[in-house]
């Protein structure tokens, strides 16, 4: 199963929260304690909020888990320097998106060019005049900006608005993760459009296009606000759902179902045929780890056995499905 021009964004994941928001954050990671408080009263009246690490290893903590906007880093710190910091940070997927500037000594040309060889965007000289400072943060955080307003255009889906199969490739990653850390259930449906080429064949291609517009627009408002509904290429369609197992993820599939199967405009929409979905369910939990490649296949074998069911219907994994376990244990076939 696994194999225009849009109308709107969707949804807001991090990166766009970080694109829009107002206040951004600054990260210092400098040895020298007294350094800090400078450079916070410089940015305060700026909207810079600034937060504070005092070696690399707590530095490239704080940077993985606060995603700060950018980074000040101190070249000379004693046990891990500013170079393998940065080098920590470029080599993270997590962290490698963060701008670096580097603090410099005055007369520390090697340590400049090395520093932007590395990755850093610029570099600041210490002692530094609070002119220079505000001018150089401003324009490194005018860079972050950039690249999350690219990395937003670049997780969306250009026909539906919904995010599409990078963005879910990258937070099936991030939940699963979680899930095998904190044990936080993670449910997966997977559907697709039945007969959907009869509709291109009988229609055309931009009544397709309508429809699958139309398709991403229910999928929306059948979702709750912490689900992650995704186009994942094609006529096939995904629901990320954090906290969602068992019989809950069965209740969610059935309830996209229904908005899809029985949405008014889609109904009069294509008047040869009824536009009807396959959809399969599965998810992990603390008891049941998998991979993403794992998740996705259990779901897939799911929506292959709704399509081979004569499609129209939900399937989902046994582990996840109250009916056929109330099957197996009272022998029902
Ligand atoms: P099944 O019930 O087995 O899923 O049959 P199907 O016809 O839906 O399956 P198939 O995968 O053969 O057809 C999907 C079609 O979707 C093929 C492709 O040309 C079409 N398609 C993929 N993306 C788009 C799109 O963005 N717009 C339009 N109009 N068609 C698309
Ligand atoms: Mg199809």
């Amino acid at each position: 199963m696994l194999g225009g021009e849009g109308p709107r964004v969707s949804q807001i994941g991090a990166c766009e929260m970080n694109a829009m928001a107002t206040t951004q954050r600054l990260l210092i990671i400098d040895d020298s304690e007294s350094i800090h408080p400078l450079i916070r009263a410089r940015l305060n009246d700026f909207g810079i909020d600034s937060i504070s690490a005092y070696n690399g290893i707590q530095g490239i903590e704080m940077a993985s888990q606060m995603q700060p906007d950018l980074i000040l880093l101190d070249v000379n710190m004693p046990d891990m320097n500013g170079f393998e910091v940065i080098k920590a940070l470029k080599d993270c997927q997590e962290t490698f998106n963060i701008p670096v500037i580097f603090l410099t000594g005055a007369d520390d040309r090697d340590d400049k060019v090395t520093g932007l060889d590395m990755g850093a965007v610029d570099y600041i000289t210490k002692p530094f005049e609070p002119v220079e400072l505000r001018a150089r943060v401003t324009a490194g955080l005018r860079t972050k900006k950039l690249l999350d307003l690219l990395t937003t255009e670049a997780e969306i889906d250009g026909l539906t608005g919904l995010h599409n199969r990078r963005f879910f490739d990258r937070r099936i990653k991030a939940e699963l993760a979680a899930c095998a850390r904190y044990g936080r259930p993670v449910g997966l449906l997977l559907f697709d459009v039945d007969r959907f080429k009869q509709i291109n064949d009988n229609h055309g291609h931009p009544m397709g296009d309508r429809v699958i517009q139309r398709i991403g627009t229910v999928l929306l408002e059948s979702c709750r606000n912490t689900d992650l509904p995704c186009r994942y290429g094609g006529d096939e369609f995904v629901v990320l759902m954090t906290e969602t197992s068992g019989s809950k993820i069965c209740q969610a599939g059935h309830r996209v179902y229904d908005f899809i199967v029985h949405d008014e405009e889609l109904s009069t929409m294509v008047r040869s045929q009824p536009v009807t979905i396959s959809l399969g369910g599965a998810s992990a939990s603390s008891h049941r780890r998998l991979s993403p490649e794992q998740l996705v296949q259990l779901a897939d074998n799911a929506l292959y056995r709704a399509k081979e069911h004569g499609r129209n219907t939900c399937r989902f994994d046994e582990q996840d499905d109250d009916s056929s376990q109330r099957h197996r244990q009272t022998g029902v076939a």
